[in-house]
């Protein structure tokens, strides 16, 4: 703003505005400082929704609707402080999605990326390209952009699980494709969980060769629990806790070992029983779930007790504070992958 101007320059200045605003010409000077900020000012709040309640709604909405006239039977978790836009954070999207006992989520793709992390259920499939992953309680389960992707549950029992996805990205690029294959379900192209032997496990076929598959940049998109909690007990029973981040893995694309997806990054944690980690803030605004345990996060100076099954959100630059009332264990997805790669990430740490 152009402070200190004779009372006749403002008038003036004011004339000329009204003037060119029918032009779509403004001036700078009078909104330099609110677009170019010392630091982030993210309209996004903290916030936390529970599971239990969150899953009591969708069962509602199970009764009324099916998931095939849904397309997709999903509830969003939209940010308090970002009405209207269904983003969790500017960047990033989520929400919850159920699929009952027969039903099927017929088969698209879009320009978007979607993780899934798994909530409630055991056993329902997502298929990319006509590959199936057996879903299990707290897989990450990725659908790179533009694969094709169906859902379907042969169990018995409801499936719940949180997809976390780049929409608020690919809007604000205005970049956004989609297409329905028509048919229900991918015709199945090779047995379910194929990827992770041929790309999971430090291999991968040969390049060019017939068993070569997978797109090259994007192999593998199961992540199981099962290995993943291994490797964090196997750290926490190894060393001490990192101060800021207690003990904390990141998922990987096997194909360059950066972020899973070129979007989104997704890690784990583990704060043992009593841990209180140091105050850490980043440019990152992160979605977390907890897997297990109780505690307390301590965003900003707000103090929100944690319980198994909460998701909440970390506004970017905020610091966050964890306390683990019993041994904690945490999924965080961010934007992180984006920003480091425009040189936008940073950190700062107490
Ligand atoms: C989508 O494709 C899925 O495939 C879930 O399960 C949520 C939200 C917006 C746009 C596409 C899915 C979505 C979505």
């Amino acid at each position: 703003m152009a402070n200190g101007l004779p009372n006749d320059a403002r008038q003036q200045l004011e004339a000329l505005y009204a003037e060119m605003q029918p032009k779509s010409l403004y001036p700078l000077w009078e909104v330099l400082a609110a677009l170019v900020t010392k630091q982030p000012q993210a309209p996004t709040q903290a916030a936390k929704w529970s599971f239990p309640e969150v899953r009591d709604y969708l069962m509602r909405a199970g009764d009324l609707i099916s998931a095939h006239d849904a397309e997709r039977r999903v509830l969003i978790l939209e940010n308090p402080g970002l009405p209207g836009t269904s983003g969790i954070t500017t960047s990033l999207y989520a929400g919850l999605q159920l699929i009952l006992p027969g039903e099927i989520a017929p088969c698209h793709r879009h320009s978007q990326c979607a993780l899934r992390f798994i909530m409630d259920g055991d056993g329902a499939f997502t298929a990319v390209d006509g590959e199936k992953a057996i879903m299990r309680p707290f897989d990450l389960v990725l659908t790179p952009n533009w694969q094709w992707h169906d859902h379907g549950n042969t169990t018995s029992r409801p499936m719940i699980w949180l997809d976390g996805l780049d929409i608020p990205t690919v809007r604000h690029f205005d970049a956004s494709f989609a297409e329905k294959l028509g048919d229900d379900v991918h015709p199945e192209t090779v047995s379910a969980d194929d990827s992770m032997t041929r790309y999971g496990r430090n291999l991968r076929p040969l390049r060019g060769s017939k068993a070569d598959r997978r797109p090259a940049h994007q192999p593998l998109f199961h992540y199981p629990y099962a290995e993943w909690r291994d490797s964090l007990a196997a750290l926490a029973s190894s060393e001490a806790p990192d101060p800021h981040l207690g003990h904390a893995l990141e998922f990987v694309n096997p194909a360059d070992g950066g972020p899973i997806m070129p979007t989104i990054a997704a890690h784990v944690r583990l704060l043992p029983q009593g841990f209180t980690t140091r105050a850490r803030r980043s440019t990152d605004a992160t979605v977390y779930v907890v897997v297990e345990g109780h505690g307390d996060a301590k965003i900003g100076d707000v103090e929100h007790k944690l319980s198994q099954g909460d998701i909440f959100v970390v506004p970017s630059w905020q610091e966050l504070s964890l306390t683990a009332g019993s041994e904690l264990v945490l999924f965080g997805y961010s934007d992180r992958a984006a920003q480091e790669k425009l040189g936008l990430y940073r950190e700062s740490k107490d």
